[in-house]
């Protein structure tokens, strides 16, 4: 028996941690440790170590089901790829091409991604494609793009933290979602630095900081104006900074210069004292740096939220300088790449806009189709969702599970129920699949290669490690099966590497350059970071072409590939027009909805280390079941007293969407004016019943960080 272990990488979250596949000899496979891949040398939470589980035929699905007679019954792949084209097809005749609705996800392959965005725009023609990335950093990227020009999650490696000298982490409990990227703040704080938390709860991760910051949920606008009408206060901007690489700084100054400390005290519940540490810490060293992660960030002011902590780094000269700067953390395993190919609604390969003429002429050419025959912008992923079995009539979904993850999702599950045809691509019966006319059962992660764009904005080789179980086909496949059924023949390799290729081409010259770049390249180094762009060629007229440097040959030949990549950005200049970053200039604003006498309390949500997001994967691993085996309600001593429930109690929570019921779990490290609920599980348990759908006016964002609830106890259990 083979025994050889092949190096890839985690199919979970963003850090996208290094991991070894290696075949058992009784069959099976085994994760073992990789040391040489720098962001975990090695570590692996619970989730990637176990991760093989999910590869096993006893959890997934194995045959394409169809459904008949109210139930879904195993079909062969002809059968069901038939039903899913025809069905198509008979919804684009009746309705046009904008009744097709195609729905992706962040955990997709940069291949799987961009080939979904081709589908919609040139085998199905319609406008009306997004995806769960939306629900995700999509804030982040939307202030990040504002103020720089460019969204890259993080500006910098990771291994940039420890050299810095402070950190102020908004809402991430990277302890949970992301542990081995815990030592980088462990090495931080041994060097001398500070750490400083802002989140409602003492979590994991607050308990490693200098200063943990507990501000009420949703207000973390206010906050950040705070600190930075502190700073003017203080004396503490970098005038310089602000002279030489800013523009609109005396709006931003004048919007912050209403945030007195104590009325964001008042507003936040974060003490004028603790204000002012912050900015002392933050300032005081030469170099410091803001992440933010899904707190701030999924809120109906999410962009204006972020775009507030930009300015506190812009006003202080801490940003596009070494060891300085702004960074998301972003979640998925491709949340980054995830966003740059063409899956989001308003944007084609390359991080490029579909709105803009020369985007489209340039894509439209890698295509091989009239620039004006694509599609505009289409809708965002909630009003995606919301529009089922009205305007959309049949969805194509690929990487999500809605029927946990969404906002609102009750209603979100009516919807789906309410379409004329639904087929899902997935590796397991998730809930969202349950629902479907056709699921179509595809390879995963270690069962073959792929891209992925980590938090770092490094692009990574995930390589097959083995071969998946007949009657699986992979992502691609199906893609490129459904594309010659409905009239196109070419143009839909099941080769990731020939994808990727395309991918070079489409996305070159755009701000997520990946000319550069080749499979040879990422196999023998740790990554490459973006922009990597393909030395330029001049053309027969003399113009400068890097597109045409590429051949149409889908193995490249890597000699021409030179470009070292960029792990660093922003150190010259911003990627503005004129080079200079801009201010958000905004002003505190109250969340969608606010407690009131009905609706007294705030719910938050989020997740717990044992599981990740809609469950649909690691709810079927034993080892992680019995470390998370179901939701909960984590509330205050105090709240618990009056409601006169104990530990382990069942609590109702009851917003304006719907009601849950979980059991409670009793803790100081919270609020006591707010609970905290998971996402990861369905049934009455699921915390997306509750959750508010309005929506962030840029980013389309909903508010998944606050809603007001009234919460009951329902005696203690039987
Ligand atoms: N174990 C695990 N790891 C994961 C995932 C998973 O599902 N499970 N998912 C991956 C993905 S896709 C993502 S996006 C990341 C998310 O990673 P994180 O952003 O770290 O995860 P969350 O738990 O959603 O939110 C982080 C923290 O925000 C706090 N918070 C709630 N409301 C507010 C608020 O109003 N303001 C502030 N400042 N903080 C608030 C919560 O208390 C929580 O501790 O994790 C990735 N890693
Ligand atoms: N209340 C609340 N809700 C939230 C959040 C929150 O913090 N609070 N966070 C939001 C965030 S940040 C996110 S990212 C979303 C995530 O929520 P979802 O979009 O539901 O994400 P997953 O659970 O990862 O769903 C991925 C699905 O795709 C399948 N899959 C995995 N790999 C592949 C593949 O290669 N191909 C195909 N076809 N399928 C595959 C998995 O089995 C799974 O069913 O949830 C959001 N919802
Ligand atoms: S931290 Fe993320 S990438 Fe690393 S092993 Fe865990 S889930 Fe996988
Ligand atoms: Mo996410």
């Amino acid at each position: 028996m083979e025994t050889t272990s092949t190096p890839t990488h985690c199919p979970y979250c963003a850090l996208q941690c290094g991991m070894n596949i290696t075949p058992l000899p009784q069959g099976g496979v085994e994760v073992t440790e990789r040391a040489d891949f720098p962001v975990n040398r090695g570590a692996l939470c619970g989730k990637g170590r176990t991760a093989s589980a999910v590869l096993s035929p006893a959890v997934r699905l194995t045959s394409p089901l169809v459904r008949s007679g109210g139930r879904l019954v195993p079909a062969s792949w002809q059968e069901a790829l038939d039903r899913v084209a025809e069905r198509l097809e008979t919804t684009r005749e009746r309705y046009g091409p904008d009744a097709l609705g195609v729905f992706g996800g962040g955990g997709l392959t940069n291949e799987k991604a961009y080939a979904l965005g081709k589908f919609a725009r040139v085998v199905l023609g319609t406008s009306q494609i997004d995806y769960n990335g939306r629900f995700c950093m999509s804030s982040a990227a939307a202030a990040g793009t504002k103020a720089f020009g460019l969204d890259r999650g993080l500006p910098f490696p990771l291994e940039d933290i420890p050299r810095t000298g402070c950190v102020i982490l908004v809402g991430s409990n990277l302890a949970e979602t992301m542990p081995p990227s815990l030592r980088f703040f462990g090495e931080l704080r041994e060097n001398g630095g500070t750490l400083i938390v802002v989140d409602p709860r003492r979590t994991k991760t607050a308990e490693q900081a200098d200063l943990h910051l507990a501000p009420r949920p949703g207000t973390d606008l206010a906050l950040a104006l705070g600190l930075l009408h502190l700073v003017v206060a203080e004396g503490r901007t970098d005038e310089d900074f602000i002279a030489e690489r800013t523009s609109g700084w005396e709006e931003a100054r004048a919007a912050a210069m209403g945030h007195w400390p104590e009325y964001v005290e008042r507003i936040t519940g974060v003490s004028v004292p603790q204000l002012r540490e912050a900015v002392r810490m933050f300032c005081a060293p030469e170099a410091a740096m803001v992440l933010t992660a899904r707190g701030p960030e999924q809120q109906s002011k999410g962009t204006d939220t972020v775009g507030a902590w930009i300015d506190l780094c812009l006003a202080t000269g801490r940003a596009g300088r070494p060891l300085s700067g702004y960074g998301c953390l972003t979640g998925q395993g491709n949340g980054q790449g995830g966003r740059e190919h063409g899956q989001k609604a308003d944007q084609l390969p390359g991080y490029r806009k579909l709105d803009d003429p020369a985007a489209r002429r340039h894509v439209a050419q890698v295509w091989g189709v009239d620039p004006d025959s694509l599609p505009g912008p289409g809708r965002s992923a909630y009003e995606l969702l919301d529009a089922l079995g009205t305007d959309v009539r049949s969805l194509l979904l690929m990487g999500s599970n809605p029927v946990v993850s969404a906002p609102r999702a009750a209603h979100v599950e009516e919807r789906l129920r309410s379409l004329d045809f639904l087929a899902v691509c997935d590796v397991v019966l998730s809930e969202t699949a349950e629902l479907a006319d056709v699921v179509l059962p595809v390879t995963q992660w270690a069962e073959e290669s792929g891209t992925t764009t980590s938090l770092e904005g490094r692009v990574l080789l995930r390589r097959q490690a083995v071969t998946a179980p007949p009657g699986v086909r992979s992502d691609l496949y199906v893609l490129g099966e459904l594309a010659a059924r409905l009239g196109v023949e070419k143009g839909f390799p099941a080769d990731p590497e020939e994808v990727f290729e395309e991918l070079r081409r489409a996305s070159a010259g755009g701000p997520a350059d990946y000319s550069g770049i080749t499979y040879r390249r990422l196999a023998e180094e740790n990554g490459v970071f973006w922009p990597c762009p393909a030395p330029p060629v001049t053309d027969e007229d003399g113009e400068d072409s890097v597109c045409d440097a590429l051949p149409d040959d889908p193995v490249h030949d890597a000699e021409t590939d030179v470009h070292p990549g960029t792990p660093r950005l922003f150190l010259d200049r911003f990627a503005t027009e004129d080079g200079r970053a801009r201010f958000a200039a905004v002003t505190h604003r109250a969340s969608a909805e606010e407690p009131d006498a009905e609706y007294p309390l705030l719910l938050t949500t989020g997740r717990v280390v044992s599981q990740y997001q809609s469950g649909a994967q690691t709810r079927r691993v034993a080892e992680l079941n019995a470390a998370a085996p179901g939701p909960f309600v984590e509330l205050h001593p105090r709240l618990a007293a009056r409601l006169g429930a104990a530990d382990g109690d069942p609590l109702a929570v009851i917003s304006r969407r719907g009601r849950a019921v979980a059991p409670a779990r009793v803790t100081a490290a919270i609020r006591p004016d707010t609970v905290f609920m998971p996402f990861h599980w369905p049934g009455e348990g699921r915390v997306n019943t509750l959750t508010n759908p309005a929506l962030d006016p840029t980013s389309r964002m909903p508010e998944f960080k606050t809603c007001a609830v009234r919460v009951e106890a329902l005696g203690p259990q039987e």
